[in-house]
């Protein structure tokens, strides 16, 4: 049977070019309370650069788990996974003004222990994200090739620690994604991609969100720190899904929608 979703115009761009971008996907609102807990990230880890607020902060905060869990952004994962779907990893990447560390030319699919590599991923902007504050940027088409070893680039100035090389003919047709705070995009995990440092003297914050569907398998031998069931079923036998953590405002970042209470609707 042929689903609604098999003939959408989302997905044939996402087959022909390995990304897309879907504007206003969340309202100022929310967007605001995503930047207010960065804020509050930052704070409460002032040991981790901004750009690495990552997955395994994910398990004991309300906040990120509902964030990931609007209908929204999973109305769009569907169309892309099916109904079925789970979180498999987020992580803030904040670069600071002038001060916002490169990503290397990547696949994320090199990185991660998914079998099959049925995943995508959705990057929120927080803030307006241009080539100036290092917005992400695509290879169109590249998310056709196999999938890479990594080379380690352990310098310490880019935020995943390695990166591809890539040719000049390959580089000229990279895409800069121009983003609005609650523009999303989509991208594909054998897509090479990446960003440049941030020269402006703006912040540029983005969530990058992560979504498998349940027949996808973490195969780390370790409980995978930030696997939850966001909709529809879950495979028996499959993965261990975490339970969502309960809103308390004396250690968690407020927020309007968990209903903290001094955060003024
Ligand atoms: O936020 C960035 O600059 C890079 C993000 C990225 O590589 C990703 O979402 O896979």
């Amino acid at each position: 049977m042929t689903q609604s979703w098999q003939n959408d115009p989302m997905r044939t761009q996402y087959e022909e070019q390995g990304y897309l971008i879907a504007r206003n996907v969340l309202d100022e609102s929310l967007v605001a309370e995503a930047a207010a807990h960065v804020e509050w990230l930052l704070k409460r880890h002032p040991d981790l650069r901004p750009e690495q607020l990552g997955h395994t902060l994910v398990a004991d905060d309300p906040f990120w788990v509902r964030l990931v869990s609007d209908e929204r952004l999973l109305d769009i994962a569907a169309k892309f996974i099916g109904e079925d779907i789970a979180l498999f990893a987020s992580h803030y990447i904040c670069k600071p003004p002038g001060d916002g560390q490169a990503v290397l030319w990547h696949q994320d699919g090199s990185y991660w222990p998914l079998d099959p590599m049925r995943v995508v991923s959705l990057w929120l902007a927080v803030d307006e994200s241009t080539p100036e504050n290092g917005c992400l940027r695509v290879i169109p088409g590249s998310h056709r090739e196999s999938l890479k070893e990594l080379q380690p680039r352990a310098d310490g100035t880019n935020v995943l620690g390695s990166g591809l090389d890539i040719d000049a003919v390959q580089a000229k047709r990279a895409v800069d994604l121009r983003l609005s705070p609650g523009d999303v995009s989509i991208h594909h995990p054998n897509i090479i991609h990446g960003s440049e440092p941030n020269t402006s003297s703006r912040w540029r914050r983005g969530l990058t969100i992560r979504y498998i569907p349940t027949s996808t398998r973490i195969t780390t031998p370790k409980p995978w720190p930030c696997a939850f069931l966001l909709r529809g079923k879950a495979v028996p036998g499959v993965n261990d899904y975490l339970p969502r953590p309960p809103f308390d405002p004396s250690k968690h970042s407020p927020s309007r929608m968990l209903g903290s209470p001094g955060v003024n609707g």
